[in-house]
């Protein structure tokens, strides 16, 4: 059994995708980051970072509890215990892995601050910050959509966990300022997972799931966006 510990963001949504994906039995275990869940002494145990997701397989390596967090090492952890999602073949392998990465590394934190200096950053006063990352976003974009131009996924031939990883921070694309109909790779490529059954079991998952995203004390969003009391600089 996997316990899984998230709320709704795409960092979590990646793993809802592939636990669907591989028919794994799981524990959802809702972490509310916008009242400080991730805050908690337990949960601090299990992941030192203080963020969510994070995975605790009750049957891991060994036979004995093993804890994973990250969501790109959730996904091949997963990838390796299941031997799905992830090609044996090295060179293939690596394709997948360097997609995963330019996710986890590039992706994730321009589309992430995208959406902070555009919906939660004063303004004005940060003109310039918005404009890097979402300049860096539309480059990403732009990416994307030439890899999928030429390959049916991200890694290659086959749909892997680096689909997984990106497909969540492309779901508001039409918020990101991006006309996906001028991205004719991307398209076919969201079209396409967006049918897919584990996909559509993460959009109802995460529909039925609550936060105070809305309603979070003035404290609670100051520590979660590193600013008033909680800043060091
Ligand atoms: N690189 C991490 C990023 C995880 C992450 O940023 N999680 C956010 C989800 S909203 C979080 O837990 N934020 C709470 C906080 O920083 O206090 C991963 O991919 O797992």
């Amino acid at each position: 059994m996997i316990d899984f510990y998230g709320l709704t963001s795409p960092n979590v949504q990646k793993i809802f995708i592939m636990l669907e994906e591989c028919g794994l039995p799981y524990n959802f275990k809702p972490v509310d980051v916008w009242a400080a869940d991730n805050h908690n002494p337990d949960f601090v145990k299990l992941n030192p970072n203080k963020k969510i997701p994070v995975i605790v397989d009750t049957e891991g390596p060994g036979g004995k509890p093993y804890t994973v967090f990250e969501s790109g090492a959730i996904l091949m952890y997963l990838a390796e215990k299941t031997g799905k999602f992830m090609p044996a073949d090295m060179a293939k392998k690596y394709d997948v892995i360097q997609w995963l990465m330019v996710q986890m590394s590039g992706v994730g934190p321009a589309f992430g601050n995208f959406t902070h200096f555009n919906l939660f950053a004063p303004k004005p006063g940060n003109e310039y910050s918005f404009s890097r990352y979402k300049t860096e976003m539309l480059r990403l974009y732009d990416l994307l959509n030439d890899r999928l131009q030429s390959n049916n996924y991200l890694g290659g031939d086959t749909y892997s966990i680096a689909d997984m990883a990106t497909f969540p921070w492309t779901r508001q694309h039409a918020a990101h300022g991006v006309k996906i109909d001028e991205k004719p790779g991307l398209k076919r490529w969201f079209d396409e997972l967006s049918a897919r059954p584990a996909v559509k079991a993460m959009i109802a998952k995460q529909n039925d799931i609550k936060s105070t995203r809305e309603s979070a004390s003035d404290d609670n969003k100051d520590r979660f966006f590193n600013r008033g009391k909680y800043a060091r600089a």
